[in-house]
């Protein structure tokens, strides 16, 4: 049996997907028996729900009144150090391009001044955001294209964020970057259609929707998508978690009449027992990398209606596991979406299938285990 692995990771602790899938990450690279330690400035929402064995390292750094905002980077960037400096870690996984990468990379230089350990090798993945939103801000780029290139390996949770990243940092034309493509994935036992059981029967059908409510996720335009696919029939919309957007949703449903139909429920944790009972998920980013809440809908057995963004089509198959609408044709989202609501297409037997295409393609196994096979390759090397 290969030995097991010292890995620190680091992630923001947010209900946002790269949190998620850096948490349910460290949380299953325990399980199976490696010794793991998370950095980040709060403790992550999925790990905080969770009583696996990942020692979690909460390095906040101190106020000072110099600072605009305390630096919690250059924190995480100290206590990676020091877990280093004790246990002597194989890999520091990054998640999210900045500051993370950056935390990893300072904290792997300054590792090479030592006696002690050998460094820690670093390994990125990227997300979407910290790629086309905030990574190729000019006031970022140079500094994500450098992290990039000087991380041991990266990844990118699907093929399109991958060439997006290759296209906007010209990663193939100076010195080749190898970007390895490694999808999120969901744990499909808690993440399960049995998850609804407890439910009482409702006298209308529900889709339901999960984001941070950034202007990118589009909240108000799927609430007006929502009113126009009624016409005259009843349903509702339930919206989990917070964000800039959530007044304007709110405005909206006032304006259109429906605000008796859309519930605002805040951030929560019950995951799979809010995705699970809905007849639809759905999803009408106008950029979104992968689209993390829409495979864990499908595991519940929830088809997906979204918009056919970035790698949204890599985890939703149109009319197989959901419908993919083009992305600013609000009448055509709004009548796919009402399809699936009202029966003119059948919810159950495209969530059916949304389930298999989770379990067989994208089941936490199977994906873990190609970190590890990444991991032992990079330090290996
Ligand atoms: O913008 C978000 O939705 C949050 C963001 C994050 O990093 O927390 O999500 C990104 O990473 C997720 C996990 O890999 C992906 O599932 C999301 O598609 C991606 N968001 C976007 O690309 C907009």
């Amino acid at each position: 049996m290969d030995r097991p692995l010292k890995i620190g990771v680091v992630c923001h602790p947010t209900y946002g997907g790269s949190g998620v899938v850096a948490s349910e990450l460290a949380l299953s690279l325990a399980d199976i028996g490696h010794c793991v330690h998370l950095f980040s400035h709060e403790v992550p929402p999925r790990l905080a729900a969770s009583p696996g064995p990942v020692q979690m390292h909460r390095a906040q750094g101190v106020p000072y009144p110099l600072f605009h905002s305390t630096p919690h980077d250059l924190a995480i960037t100290s206590e990676i150090l020091n877990v280093h400096r004790e246990i002597g870690l194989d890999v520091v996984h990054a998640h999210y391009a900045l500051p993370h990468a950056v935390s990893a990379f300072l904290a792997r230089s300054a590792a090479s001044a030592d006696r002690g350990h050998r460094p820690p090798k670093v390994v990125t993945t990227l997300h979407g955001t910290d790629i086309t939103l905030v990574g190729n801000d000019p006031s970022y780029a140079p500094l994500t294209q450098f992290v990039i290139r000087a991380s041991d390996a990266v990844t990118a949770v699907s093929s399109w964020l991958a060439a997006e990243t290759r296209r906007q940092f010209c990663l193939d034309e100076d010195r080749p970057c190898l970007v390895q493509v490694i999808p999120n994935f969901v744990d499909i036992e808690r993440f399960h259609p049995d998850a609804a059981k407890r439910r009482p029967k409702r006298s209308r059908p529900r889709a339901v929707h999960v984001s941070n409510f950034r202007p990118v996720k589009r909240v108000p335009w799927l609430v007006e998508a929502f009113a126009k696919c009624l016409e005259g029939r009843n349903a509702e919309l339930v919206l989990v978690g917070d964000g800039p957007d959530q007044a304007a949703a709110r405005d909206v449903a006032q304006r259109l009449g429906v605000a008796d139909r859309v519930s605002f429920l805040g951030e929560r944790d019950a995951m799979p027992e809010l995705l699970a009972p809905a007849d639809v998920f759905v999803l009408t980013s106008r950029e979104e990398s992968f689209g993390l809440a829409a495979l864990e809908a499908m595991a519940c057995g929830t088809p997906v209606v979204a918009t056919d963004v970035g790698g949204v089509h890599e985890v939703v198959e149109d009319g197989v596991t959901g419908l993919l609408a083009a992305r600013d044709d609000q009448a055509g989202f709004a009548a796919k979406l009402g399809a699936l609501l009202f029966g003119a297409i059948d919810a159950r037997e495209m969530g059916r299938r949304a389930r298999a295409a989770a379990v067989d393609r994208f089941r936490r196994e199977k994906i873990v285990a190609l970190y590890e096979t990444l991991y032992r390759n990079t330090i290996a090397r």
